[in-house]
């Protein structure tokens, strides 16, 4: 799929594109259907805060055969080469999930700058696809991101811990508070199956879920195959140590797998 040379402009002037019903209400059954088994794994990919509730799911490709799909879905992918300019591979692939009432939130960060400082990603090369598997408003804790802050490159962000997940590069109050008052904020909301690219340079942070109503966002974050990671130091599911050109399959992969599973049943 090519991203026309409006949605390009919007991209690169905003540093985010929204595509509304990017995929189908049916496709994202599919992968929402899987979330429960995925949630209950014991496993080092799919940590949980200190009450036991599941945060993030990691490295999706390797115990769900959806979300295996949806790594390499051309919906995905293909704008990614896009927008990139070259083949991409893998940097990080997870589900950050965001139960009703639940906790979890993100101070503003860039996701560059935690590539940059920690991972030693040589350039802005990289960016992130979002596929809202859930319905979101502004009550169950969409991203929020700054635009036109990717303009600004790497921004001044010290290294911090994160609660339940790998150090990263937390934006100070005086750096938001300067882009915020320059660009505002925006908080893209849509239906389940809406696609959400944006820079690997877009301010962003996200607030708890205060609603009865989950939210689960698929994240894959893409990076050039020439920009791989210099650093190897952090477990591989937050930064993948491999480069794997990302070769997209058939549009219909999702919808093909759902047939499977029937005929199976
Ligand atoms: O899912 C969210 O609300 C935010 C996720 C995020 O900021 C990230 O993965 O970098």
């Amino acid at each position: 799929m090519r991203l026309n040379a409006e949605q390009v402009e919007t991209f690169e002037r905003e540093g985010f594109l929204v595509v509304p019903e990017l995929f189908s209400e049916e496709e994202t059954a599919v992968l929402r259907a899987d979330l429960p088994r995925i949630f209950s794994l014991d496993r080092p990919e799919v940590p949980r805060s200190a009450s036991g509730v599941p945060l993030l799911a990691h490295r999706l490709e390797r115990y769900s055969e959806a979300f295996g799909l949806l790594l390499r879905h051309p919906r995905m992918v293909e704008p990614a080469m896009q927008l990139l300019d070259g083949p991409v591979y893998s940097h990080q692939y997870k589900v950050v999930t965001k139960p009703p009432f639940g906790k979890l939130d993100l101070p503003w960060h860039q996701d560059y700058g935690t590539w940059h400082a920690i991972d030693k990603m040589p350039e802005c090369r990289a960016m992130n696809f979002a596929l809202f598997l859930h319905d979101v408003n502004e009550f169950n804790g969409p991203i929020t991101l700054i635009p036109r802050s990717h303009r600004e490159g790497v921004l001044d962000a010290p290294v911090e811990a994160l609660d339940g997940s790998s150090s990263f590069a937390k934006l100070t109050n005086e750096t938001v508070t300067r882009l915020a008052t320059e660009h505002g904020m925006v908080a893209p909301k849509g239906p389940a199956g809406t696609g959400l690219f944006f820079h690997g340079c877009s301010a962003h942070a996200s607030v708890p879920n205060i609603s009865p109503w989950p939210r689960d966002n698929v994240y894959s974050s893409l990076n050039r195959t020439d920009n791989g990671i210099r650093n190897r130091g952090r477990p591989e599911f937050y930064a993948n140590h491999e480069i794997e050109e990302l070769v997209p399959l058939a549009d219909d992969c999702l919808m093909q797998f759902a047939r499977r599973q029937g005929n199976a049943a």
